[in-house]
């Protein structure tokens, strides 16, 4: 047992028990022409946070740690895509619409690809998600359950939507969670700032916050 300095209290790791968990970094959410910008957005800020995620991810490589890669993505058939999913926001692409990346938010297309930079390696384990949250009809509670992982650390993109999403599906399923909060980020600057402080506020009601230096001190 090590303690990681965080908010709102020391976070009591046990490095036995842990996985990082990279949510979404996908080239759909980060590059011009893909679903983030479908959807209004200007994207330019996701790709800051490439530096940090890929220390962090490279930290928990380097000290044996398991790392999970989310992917928000959906069958080509559209056979697990809620019309209203499909639908909402009237965007300029709809998923599975052909864009410039390939069908929007489609498994195997060029756009729903990981970012190059944050590519999983052998043996780390890719979830392909059709919600925002990663336990949603996805085989990740089982794995981690065969696992043994009992506490996750968090990054990637967006905070406030498929990050803190998921986090609060971990929270209520019994896993503790940290997320690293130079690891992570929002289209609106004002959503990452309130992400964080809901999810550190009341004692940990969701779980923990630390700033990527003291999470990578901390690792074995
Ligand atoms: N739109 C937005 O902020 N996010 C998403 O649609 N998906 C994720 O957060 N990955």
């Amino acid at each position: 047992m090590a303690d990681i300095t965080a908010e709102p209290f020391d976070f009591p790791a046990r490095f036995g028990e842990m996985a990082l968990v990279v949510i979404d970094m996908q080239r759909d959410f980060a590059e011009p022409g893909g679903f983030g910008a479908s959807l209004g957005n200007d994207v330019s800020r996701i790709g800051r946070i490439v530096p940090d995620v890929k220390r962090l991810l490279e930290g928990f490589r380097a000290a044996g740690l398991p790392v999970i890669h989310t992917m928000e993505c959906h069958r080509p058939d559209l056979s697990d895509l809620p019309p209203a999913k499909r639908d909402r926001g009237n965007p300029a692409l709809r998923i599975g619409d052909e864009g410039p990346m390939g069908r929007v938010l489609i498994v195997g297309e060029p756009g729903t690809d990981i970012l190059a930079e944050l590519a999983p390696i052998d043996g780390e384990i890719v979830i392909e998600k059709p919600g925002k949250g990663a336990f949603y009809a996805t085989p990740l509670g089982e794995i981690l359950k065969q696992k043994g992982i009992t506490q996750l650390v968090f990054a990637g993109v967006t905070t406030e939507v498929c990050v803190q999403t998921t986090m609060r599906e971990a929270n209520d399923r019994g896993y503790e969670c940290l997320l690293c909060e130079e690891a992570t980020e929002s289209y609106f600057p004002d959503f990452k700032a309130a992400a964080i402080a809901m999810i550190r506020a009341q004692g940990a009601i969701v779980g923990w916050t630390a700033h990527i230096d003291n999470i990578l001190k901390g690792l074995p």
